[in-house]
């Protein structure tokens, strides 16, 4: 073997040596990359989980004073422990029927759902406007009362049902329905709810806080992205003192849109602030809908909204008349039927 020979295969062992050391290197670099990326996500989600439970602990205080009954009861958690992690892709059976609905929430009492191992600290109305929308109100029922029982809350589910087919009032029927519920029970906190609107994440907490809160920052239709920075349409919670404070809802806006900015707008003049739960949890999926017969757009929603300011004192729920026709009490939920038709107002 001459020396060149000897030499070149010297170098060749070496570079393999070399190859060999870099791969390790970049392995055992990748693998520490990894763990370490996995320990910090298990730390940040840890960390995520307290405070929301600091949070909502701090925030529940407030309706420390709230029921009595039960008072033998301990006071339920935070965060429910039957919550399930992560947001969920929803699917609606189309077969789905009313009957199956109540056999998979036996617990569920004309409405009303209220857990026996501990007490809650806020009662919660969920008013669902509504007219035309049956399949929708199916499906939102399947989930919500499931939804609403994982969060151990003390709740009762409304429908405030307008009657006849004139232009539709979403505000004003949940004016009516604050009005209405509160006659059955002192109610701590109100979620105005569509009826198309599904949550996907058991964090998604249905409980009010010191203020007034928007549940929907994204949905499937959206990218779950927020539509615009004020939006407070699809679902909010406002406690009963912040919704009287507000004067609630304007009765004046007939057909689609405006209702919910106008919202805001009373929110901010009364010196309060929008909060919003993170991004990853005020998710909702919203099911596929037309506009509606009866719901146009309304053409005077700009002008109504120039107006806030100096109307929000008289128009609201101290001027707000209607005509009750009936409160049903059904096994999933209380179906108040209104006509709101101006000929038929009537206080
Ligand atoms: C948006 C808002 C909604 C409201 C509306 C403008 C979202 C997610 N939602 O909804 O809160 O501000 O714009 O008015 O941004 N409804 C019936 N029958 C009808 C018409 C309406 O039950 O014939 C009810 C139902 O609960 C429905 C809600 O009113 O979900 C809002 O009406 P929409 O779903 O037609 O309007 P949309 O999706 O643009
Ligand atoms: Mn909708």
């Amino acid at each position: 073997m001459d020396v060149n020979c000897l030499s070149f295969r010297l170098f060749y062992r070496f570079r393999v040596l070399l190859l060999f050391i870099v791969c390790s290197l970049v392995v055992g670099w990748a693998t520490s990359y990894y763990l370490w990326e996995f320990q910090k996500t298990k730390i940040v989600m840890e960390h995520f989980r307290k405070r929301i439970v600091a949070e909502q602990e701090k925030k529940t205080s407030a309706f420390m004073e709230a029921p009595a009954e039960n008072s033998d009861l301990r006071v339920c958690p935070a965060l429910s422990p039957y919550l399930i992690e992560g947001s969920r892709n929803l699917s609606f059976k189309m077969s789905l029927t009313l009957e199956e609905v109540e056999k998979s929430n036996p617990k569920v009492l004309k409405g009303h759902y209220r857990p026996s191992k501990c007490r809650p600290l806020q009662r919660v109305a969920i008013l669902i406007p509504h007219r035309n929308r049956e399949k929708h109100l199916l499906y939102l029922l399947d989930h919500l009362h499931p939804f609403l029982q994982r969060q151990q809350l003390d709740y009762a589910i409304y429908i405030i049902h307008q009657a006849g087919n004139t232009k539709f009032n979403r505000a004003k029927l949940l004016n009516i329905g604050y009005l209405e519920t509160l006659k059955e029970e002192k109610w701590d906190c109100f979620i105005f709810h569509d009826v198309d609107l599904v949550p996907e994440n058991d964090f998604n907490l249905y409980l009010c806080d010191n203020e007034p809160k928007h549940l929907v920052v994204g949905r499937n239709a959206t990218g779950y992205r927020l539509r615009y920075s004020g939006y407070f349409g699809g679902v909010t919670a406002m406690t009963r003192d912040q919704f009287a404070k507000v004067n609630g809802f304007s009765n004046n806006y007939w057909g689609w849109g405006g209702e919910d900015d106008d919202l805001r707008e009373r929110v901010m003049l009364n010196k309060m602030k929008v909060v919003r739960p993170s991004p990853e949890i005020a998710r909702y999926t919203m099911i596929f809908h037309k506009r509606d017969d009866g719901n146009e757009v309304n053409g005077e929603r700009m002008r109504l909204l120039r107006q806030v300011a100096r109307v929000w004192k008289t128009d609201g729920l101290n001027s707000c008349s209607y005509k009750l026709l009936s409160v049903q009490h059904n096994p999933l939920y209380i179906n108040i039927t209104v006509n709101i038709s101006v000929s038929s107002q009537s206080p």
